[in-house]
């Protein structure tokens, strides 16, 4: 007896569905409730079970196929199915087999694909990639060796590993003869999600798999100080969660540095150095006054930015053991002398270990000055919470185009690395053309 199998009532107002993946080929023997094939209708997916146990007589539909409720799909003989039952035992292996062998086929063809794509843009890279041969080789090398197609697995855990994201390759089997599991594909995504968690909160590992390194010459390894582990927790964190807009621009610094040599015996008479880093800590306070979106902080999950009344700046300091960023406190209450000495006993403090966690804590923007090393520019990566970093390079003499000739002029190159969830590409662009002017001409502070 043969028993047609149609497309079922699914749910109100839904007509049709598409076939998305038929999991059988006619001659095949299926149990009740085997899965014929997948399915997705405007509302969910879903699978096609077979409401009888017998042999696959016809199958009236192909992937792809848009079947209306109510359309024979597939057609079972019954009475084929009683009749061999040795046939019947053997059928669950067979059709894992061929779903799998079709898996494969799937996965060749995208092999292929990939292999066509390969060919044709192999030509053009050719002259490029022997140029680099070197470097390519030895990635080439770390990368798994066999493609999802040749590691044995089911049908269904290869779908599972498609639809959660997982690389076969990468998933060691507990089956015998190394064959994928459910649970194996489920542990490695569990692995995975750790690893993440870890590196975007608490800890800093990640998923990256070093190559063994010996394999190329002698190595060391060495542990991280707490500061390198600081350091790299926080930069990964901020990398990964804020997107990153950098805006350069050049402040004519001429003036400006005249008066700096002229006026330090005033600051050195308190002890400390009259420097950029301290007239740009003044300057940048009026400047988070006059743009309050730079002196914010975001909140994600209430969906809110966060202004602050006070500003307080972070200076980033090298020290032998790594950078450390102490805050300076009410920066827009201070007077340019007070700074300089204030940023020459946190500097101090920070590179002979004295510097306690509360003078690390709480700014609301940063100034990174590399000015005094070199550097024509930098990207300096923002510390969260804060929204915006400041960089600041090597100021030098240029030539700049002014009154119709050519001038020599101190240019200072800053960089401004922000947040572009609360702050656009025209604040950016504002905000650090606001502070090159007022290093031209401070009156600007003043409107
Ligand atoms: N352009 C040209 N010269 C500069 C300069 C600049 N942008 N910045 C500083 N200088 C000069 C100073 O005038 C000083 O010159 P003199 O010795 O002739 O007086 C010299 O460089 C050294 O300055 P300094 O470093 O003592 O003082 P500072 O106030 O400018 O900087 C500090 C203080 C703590 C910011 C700095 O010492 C420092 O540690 N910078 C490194 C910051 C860092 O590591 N950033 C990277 C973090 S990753 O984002």
């Amino acid at each position: 007896m043969s028993k047609e199998i149609k497309l079922p009532e699914i749910a109100d107002n839904v007509t049709t569905a598409v076939v998305l993946e038929i999991l059988v080929s006619q001659g095949d023997t299926v149990e009740a409730d085997d899965i014929l094939a997948e399915m997705e209708s405007d509302k969910a997916s879903f699978e096609l079970p077979s409401e009888v146990a017998g042999v696959v007589k016809e199958v009236k539909v192909s992937e792809g196929d848009e079947v209306k409720v109510g359309q024979v799909m597939f057609v079972i003989d019954e009475e084929a199915a009683g009749s061999d039952k040795k046939e019947k035992k053997e059928e669950p292996e067979k059709k894992e087999e061929k779903a799998e062998k079709k898996e494969d086929s799937k996965d060749q063809q995208e092999e292929d694909t990939s292999e066509q794509k390969e060919e044709e843009s192999s030509e053009k890279d050719e002259q490029s990639q022997e140029k680099q041969s070197a470097p390519a080789a030895s990635f080439v090398a770390e990368e798994p060796a066999k493609s999802a197609s040749h590691v044995a697995a089911s049908p269904a855990v290869r779908r599972l590993a498609r639809e959660i994201g997982v690389d076969l390759t990468r998933v060691k089997g507990s089956g015998p003869a190394d064959r994928v599991t459910e649970e194996d594909v489920k542990a490695f995504a569990k692995q995975l999600i750790q690893q993440k968690s870890a590196s975007a909160g608490g800890g800093i590992a990640d998923d990256f798999q070093l190559p063994d390194f010996s394999k190329y010459g002698e190595i060391r390894r060495e542990k991280m100080d707490t500061i390198r582990k600081l350091t790299a927790k926080a930069m990964s964190g901020s990398w990964q969660n804020i997107p990153h807009v950098f805006q350069f621009d050049k402040a004519d610094v001429t003036e400006l540095e005249k008066f700096r040599k002229d006026y330090s015996k005033y600051v050195e008479k308190k002890g400390a150095k009259l420097t950029v880093t301290a007239i740009l800590l003044k300057l940048s306070a009026v400047a988070l006054k006059t743009f309050p979106k730079f002196n914010a902080s975001v909140d994600m999950n209430n969906e809110e930015i966060i202004f602050k009344d006070y500003v307080n700046i972070g200076v980033a300091v090298d020290t032998e053991r790594g950078l450390i960023v102490p805050v300076i406190r009410d920066v827009d209450k201070k007077s340019i002398t007070e700074l300089s000495v204030e940023l020459n006993e946190l500097a101090e403090k920070a590179r002979t270990k004295k510097i306690k966690p509360d003078d690390l804590q709480g700014a609301n923007f940063t100034i990174s000055n590399l000015g005094g090393i070199g550097g024509t520019n930098f990207t300096p990566i923002v510390n969260r919470p804060a929204v915006a970093i400041l960089g600041v390079s090597r100021s030098q003499m240029e030539p700049v185009w002014m009154d119709g000739e050519f001038q020599p002029r101190m240019m200072l190159p800053l960089s401004l690395s922000y947040d572009h969830r609360v702050i656009d590409g025209a604040d950016g662009a504002r905000f650090l053309r606001w502070l090159c002017e007022a290093m031209q001409n401070p009156l600007v502070t003043m409107f």
